[in-house]
């Protein structure tokens, strides 16, 4: 006897088929497509260098529901009990904080990637690739507000080191896993009021990144990526590492260009940033976020934004050249549940993206069918999507609707709650 999850997705195949819309093969490209996940939203971006050192660097999170994970095992702990209830295999995105020292003080210039062993080995373990982030904030030697651009040597070679060892930690992630790690810098470097000099920031920065990335590492291990944004707490004047200057920079030196949904102005969308920058870039990492008013990093949900990214990934063929991952901190809610939330609706939103009938469309607006294309693109709104997507549940055996979330709170109810 067929489920009603199998009766469901048997009529959405047939509808979709009237459209020329193959589901079974989208499915297929869609368990092909890897999510990073991102450590911090297990932990309000704390890490484990120092529990008492505060969030900074112009980031902000909010809320305090019980239970944030404060070692690396709960962090994998949890970080299981969402990949079990996220379809498919994806990947998990470390921050350098997240080092394992053995309770010993090890400065960020001399993290080394046994540091990263546990990480790694977990990652095996889960058939995962790892991506990775030198940590430039939540340090006293970040506190004056410039980090790899700052005019103090010491404070600036200190940086420059850590990018340099992160970019190893990074490899040899890659090399552990087979699967090259995606190691992205970012930095919170910037002014509250408006500065005199705009300029020499901007070179410093230009000269720390190119001692950062003097050494060239093979691409099946570590792909360097840059992280422009706009503005941050604090810093609402200037951001030395802006769009344009990290737009320079990846393409003067063949990097990627990391594209976070909250780092632009609040009426420009990376959806739309995709397709101009990949004319001129190999490869990009996005950081999909959720800016509400300014970059809120809130959990990532089905809008519209979320949408047109994956479909602009999915219409220009970009699969292959567009790193996916994550970035959102909410601590207001379960923590555990804002992942599956995130990662489930990023994985909505690809599928949503592989239901297309694209030849359709692009020859309607090529043909100058502008009716057309308005008119099949309402009509795909209200096709049974949903029941396609459970049944990619139902196939990769993870909870089809609202289930999953009666696990969560089980896991809050055993593990959660008993974290003092
Ligand atoms: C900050 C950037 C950056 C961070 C993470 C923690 O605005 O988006 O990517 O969110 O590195
Ligand atoms: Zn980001």
């Amino acid at each position: 006897m067929a489920t009603n999850v199998e009766q469901a997705y048997e009529l959405a195949r047939q509808a979709y088929a009237q459209w020329g819309v193959d589901t079974d093969a989208a499915m297929e490209k869609l368990a092909s497509i890897p999510v990073s996940l991102h450590c911090w939203q297990g932990d309000d971006v704390g890490g484990f260098e120092n529990p008492d050192a505060g969030l900074d660097g112009g980031l902000a999170v909010t809320g305090n529901y019980p239970g944030k994970a404060r070692t690396p095992e709960e962090l994998r702990t949890d970080a299981d009990q969402a990949l079990s209830l996220i379809p498919g295999t994806h990947r998990f995105n470390l921050h350098a904080i997240y080092a394992e020292t053995g309770g010993k003080r090890i400065e960020r210039n001399e993290l080394q990637p046994e540091h990263f062993a546990g990480w790694i080995d977990w990652a095996k373990n889960n058939g995962m690739g790892l991506d990775f982030n030198p940590t430039f904030f939540s340090h006293p030697k970040a506190d004056s507000g410039l980090t790899l651009s700052s005019h103090d040597e010491g404070v600036r070679r200190f940086w420059v080191e850590h990018g340099i060892v992160c970019r190893m930690i990074g490899a040899a992630m890659g090399k552990a896993l087979g699967i090259p790690t995606v190691t992205n810098v970012w930095i919170p470097d910037g002014f509250k009021d408006i500065p005199i000099d705009r300029k020499s920031p901007r070179e410093i920065l230009k000269k720390s990144l190119d001692e950062i990335f003097a050494e060239p590492l093979d691409p099946r291990h570590n792909l360097d990526a840059v992280e422009s944004k706009l503005f941050g707490i604090g810093a609402e004047s200037y951001t030395t590492g802006s769009h344009e200057f990290y737009l320079g920079y990846a393409v003067a030196n063949k990097k990627l260009l990391c594209l976070d949904a909250g780092h632009y102005h609040p009426t420009e969308v990376i959806s739309d940033k995709i397709s101009s920058v990949l004319t001129f870039v190999d490869e990009l990492l996005l950081h999909v976020s959720r800016p509400v008013r300014w970059d809120s990093d809130h959990v990532v949900i089905l809008d519209d934004e979320l949408r047109a990214i994956a479909q602009q990934v999915i219409r220009g063929g970009y699969i292959d050249r567009v790193h996916i991952g994550l970035d959102f901190f909410d601590a207001s809610i379960n923590r555990v549940a804002a992942w599956v939330i995130g990662t489930r609706c990023m994985i909505k939103a690809l599928l949503y993206g592989l239901l297309e009938p694209l030849d359709r469309l692009k020859a309607a607006e090529r043909e100058g069918n502008f009716t057309e294309r308005l008119a099949v693109l309402e009509e795909l709104k209200t096709m049974p999507f949903g029941a396609v997507w459970d049944y990619y549940c139902f196939t990769k055996d993870v909870p089809v609707g609202m289930t999953w979330l009666d696990e969560v709170k089980m896991y809050e109810k055993n593990v959660l709650s008993k974290r003092a």
